[in-house]
């Protein structure tokens, strides 16, 4: 990094906006090289400014200004002062109006962020800071105004011009060019400002609300995609009924639009009536898309439809305020598809992403609080901590407050703020309020990072028929917070009896009857006991029920304990969480074994409970397959003092071919069991049986015989549907089979023209187990499918290899280290986010041996060493050394 090191904004620094902006008229001459935008401004002098001081500062970034007019005044070159991104004029009146011309080069915009081109068309992404490389403003979010927007094309390779809002006029120019005037009439910060400018093709269905408006939904694609965007529809459907069932909020425009784009560095953006998406959540077919890609569509539409009210018409005053729309963004999408599927499938896939990325972000250098308290580049702060954790904390107001009044509490601070930007304070204050309970302390969780652990212990009195359980908790130091205060935690919890069902439940001094079932206990102290009273015999606890609280639980229960709970608690989470700790703890013993250079055998009443879950024929196939499936690496990494990956990898891949050994028999009938007859569909239940069927075929293939090797190859050829002829392929992908090398490339050869089926045999093949991934690697960044430019290409290869394989990429030689620095910093001077993303799989260094940090810290160091690196890597990097 050069000498000027980037600076970092600070939460407590926060100044409301010297000037507002009521209207904003913009004027679009798109033109792929050079494209000339006209804003007209009104602006005013904020009643709640901090200062008199009459001095107006604009954002710009890439910019080249051809004239600023204050009211009608052309501005000279002493009138305003440019520093950095900077512009200011000072002496400006209490209301006044302002026109700027600005040329921007969208062709050229290689970061994907401001107005780009992907395919030939034109697109915009502004969230957070993007709208400043379109054309000077105010480019924050408590800035709110009124857009009109007039875009001007060429009608022959740009027919479809989209705006915000409502579409009030449009018509063909001379010169073979054409435009259209759009009006949104609800006021917004900058980032949500959006256009789109193209050769799409238009799907189009429509919507009734509630309350009997008629409202068109609109899809835009490319030609090439026409036919994959049924699912997307249907979503945006589901998802428009189920906000107005359970919230009661309808949409309030008379269009809604989702565009689907190849180039894109996240999932989609919520826009004010016009969605930008990445192509990945919108297209699907069975043939091109699997389960997990239709339910992931399903909750990435639910999730940005969502925004309109969380985050849309109630914005953020600040980024520190992220996820006051992230955090209950994502809590809203999650309950929306477990209210579509199953909600305990739902759960445990959510707290597994939760586990897996962002328990390792708290644990680490650049761990944060929800509502960060500083930042350098705010594009760094989109993390699994704002959105998943941020989710939790949300989810605990439900868990303390009830769906009623929780429900109750969304409204009134939707109501209170309606057009307003607002802040975590705000929403806690609504909840407070509908909840009737105090949420003073609830408010460390917005400031305190960290994963909080509870230590619990139990005693029982079989003199007083009393069960004891005492609760610690207490939090790790995070870099700049060395010390804690306790949180006010909701802890869901059960009591079993010995046949395994739940026991009545009463509390010491409680006069109202017990009653079987969960009860929440809530934690405000570092240490708490709860009496149970009436209890014949010692109870084995079911605690955090539902993973009530993002926290680390450990405790003093017996693996027999474990294993009742793993076969009849009814708390369906815990039973997947009991035979998760039985894994785990298996899995641990071994990686310690293989630290001392030797392996031990597996415990044969673990196999037996494996072999007594997948035998019952009476489980839902869904949640059986999530309870076969071992913890990740990644998971097991982080329950040790110092990472050792390839011990993690040779216990779980030995533990993996254990099973598929042990269980052969009951893996090939589980296997016919689950297999459909009819045609494909992505519904709850037949994804279910797909996901335990496709389990059943990667337990087989663990041992490679020739019988899992024909099941496995006759899925390859015969499966109508890319969820079975991926999870085949896959397991070829793993194998050491001659075969491998025929389907691989066939594949590659029959999804030639689909970038998005690619992208999967991209992934395959980084996150393969064989010793040879990172050469493979290396050899596809030459295949002419593979774009570096393209965000969903680096992910699926590099990306995925970097933080999805982590036996090859923590490879002793440094290789794969060498093998990210490389990339970060190839990829950082054209698109410094997909880089800073990718530069994450080095940050956590200090986790791992002697060696490993050494080499790690080397590629940090030569990182931070670049010239001309992006404040993006620069922050990155940074926090990672210090
Ligand atoms: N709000 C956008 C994320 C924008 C990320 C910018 N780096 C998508 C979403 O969370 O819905
Ligand atoms: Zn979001």
């Amino acid at each position: 990094m050069s000498d000027s090191q980037p600076r970092e904004v600070r939460l407590k620094d926060y100044v409301p906006p010297t000037y507002l902006v009521d209207t904003v008229d913009l004027h679009f001459d798109l033109d792929d090289a050079r494209t000339l935008v006209t804003a007209a401004l009104k602006l005013r002098r904020n009643p709640d400014a901090a200062t008199t001081d009459p001095v107006l500062t604009l954002f710009g970034r890439d910019l080249e200004l051809l004239s600023l007019r204050l009211d009608g005044r052309e501005l000279g070159e002493g009138d305003y002062r440019i520093l950095g991104e900077n512009l200011s004029i000072a002496g400006v009146p209490d209301t006044f109006s302002l026109q700027i011309e600005t040329v921007i080069h969208p062709r050229e915009n290689t970061s994907l962020e401001g107005l780009y081109t992907s395919s030939g068309n034109f697109c915009t992404q502004c969230e957070p800071e993007g709208f400043r490389k379109i054309t000077w403003f105010p480019d924050r979010p408590d800035v709110l105004a009124r857009y009109t927007v007039t875009l001007v094309a060429e009608y022959a390779r740009y027919p479809v011009l989209l705006a915000n809002g409502n579409l009030v006029e449009a018509g063909k120019l001379p010169d073979g060019r054409h435009f259209a005037r759009w009006d949104d009439p609800f006021p917004k910060p900058s980032y949500l400002f959006a256009l789109v400018a193209g050769d799409l093709v238009e799907i189009a269905d429509r919507f009734t609300t509630a309350s009997g408006r008629e409202v068109a939904l609109r899809l835009y694609v490319e030609a090439r995609n026409r036919a994959k965007c049924e699912h997307a529809m249907a979503s945006l459907k589901k998802a428009m009924a189920w906000d107005e069932q359970v919230y009661g909020l309808e949409y309030d425009l008379d269009i809604y639009m989702i565009v689907a784009v190849d180039d894109f560095n996240m999932g989609a953006m919520e826009n004010k009536g016009l969605n930008v998406f990445n192509s990945k959540y919108v297209l699907a077919r069975p043939e091109t898309a699997t389960d997990a890609d239709y339910q992931g569509i399903e909750g990435v539409i639910g999730h940005e439809y969502f925004h309109n009210w969380t985050g849309n018409r109630v914005t953020c005053r600040d980024w520190f305020q992220l996820s006051l729309k992230e955090g209950l963004t994502v809590f809203r999408d999650q309950q929306f598809s477990a209210d579509m599927g199953s909600a305990a499938v739902k759960r445990i896939e959510d707290v597994r992403i939760l586990r897996n990325s962002q328990f390792p972000e708290d644990a680490g250098p650049m761990a944060h609080p929800v509502r960060p308290a500083s930042y350098v580049e705010i594009n760094n702060f989109y993390t699994a901590t704002v959105y998943n954790k941020g989710a939790e904390v949300i989810r605990m107001y439900h868990t303390l407050l009830g769906p009623e009044r929780f429900r109750q509490g969304l409204r009134l601070y939707l109501e209170r703020h309606d057009g307003q930007a607002a802040t975590t304070d705000d929403f806690l204050r609504a909840m407070a309020e509908a909840g009737g309970i105090d949420l003073t302390q609830f408010q460390r969780w917005y400031e305190q990072a960290g994963t909080p652990e509870l230590q619990v212990e139990s005693a029982y009195d079989a003199a007083t028929r009393t069960f004891d359980l005492t609760v610690r908790q207490s939090c790790p130091a995070t870099p700049g917070q060395p010390l804690k205060e306790p949180f006010h935690i909701p802890l869901a919890a059960g009591l079993l009896g010995p046949d395994g069902r739940d026991l009545p439940l009463r509390l010491e001094g409680e006069t109202a009857p017990a009653v079987a079932g969960t009860r929440v206990l809530e934690l405000r102290h570092a240490t708490e006991t709860f009496r149970f009273v009436d209890l014949k015999e010692r109870p084995v606890p079911s605690l955090l029920r539902g993973f009530s609280a993002p926290v680390r639980l450990r405790g003093d229960w017996l693996q027999a304990d474990l294993a009742l709970r793993m076969a009849h608690d009814s708390d369906p989470f815990n039973r997947w969480e009991a035979g998760q700790q039985l894994a785990c703890d298996l899995l641990l013993r071994q990686v310690t074994a293989i630290g001392d250079g030797r392996e031990e055998a597996f415990d044969s009443s673990f196999v037996a409970a494996f072999r007594a879950a997948l035998n019952d024929a009476e489980s839902d196939p869904a949640l059986l397959a999530l309870a076969l499936t071992l913890p990740t690496e990644t998971y097991l990494g982080e329950q040790l003092e110092v990472i050792d990956p390839a011990a993690i990898h040779q216990a779980r891949e030995s533990l993996r071919r254990h099973l598929g050994e042990e269980l052969r028999d009951d893996f090939f009938q589980g296997y016919r069991r689950c297999r459909d007859a009819g045609p494909y569909r992505p519904e709850p239940a037949a994804i279910g049986r797909r996901s335990l069927k496709n389990l059943c075929l990667a337990y087989l293939m663990s041992r490679e015989d020739a019988d899992s090797l024909s099941l496995c190859l006759e899925q390859f050829e015969a499966a109508d549907n890319m969820t079975d002829v991926l999870a085949a392929l896959g397991c070829l992908a793993n194998s050491t089979d001659p075969r491998r090398e025929k389907a691989l490339p066939r594949f590659r050869e029959q999804w030639a023209d689909d970038p998005l089926v690619l992208d999967k045999w991209f992934l395959l093949q980084a996150t393969s187990r064989r010793p040879e991934a990172l050469d493979e690697v290396r050899r596809l960044m030459a295949d002419s499918a593979f774009n570096i430019r393209n965000p969903n290409k680096v992910r699926a290869l590099i990306g995925a290899f970097c933080q999805g394989n982590p036996a090859r990429f923590h490879a002793a030689d440094g290789e794969g280290y060498r093998f990210c620095a490389d990339q970060v910093l190839a990829i950082d001077p054209f698109n410094p986010q997909v880089a800073a993303r990718l530069l994450g799989a080095l940050s956590r260094w200090r986790r791992y041996d002697g060696a490993r940090q050494g080499l790690m810290r080397k590629e940090l160091e030569r990182i931070l060493a670049a010239e001309g690196l992006s404040p993006d890597c620069y922050e990155i990097a940074a926090k990672s050394l210090a």
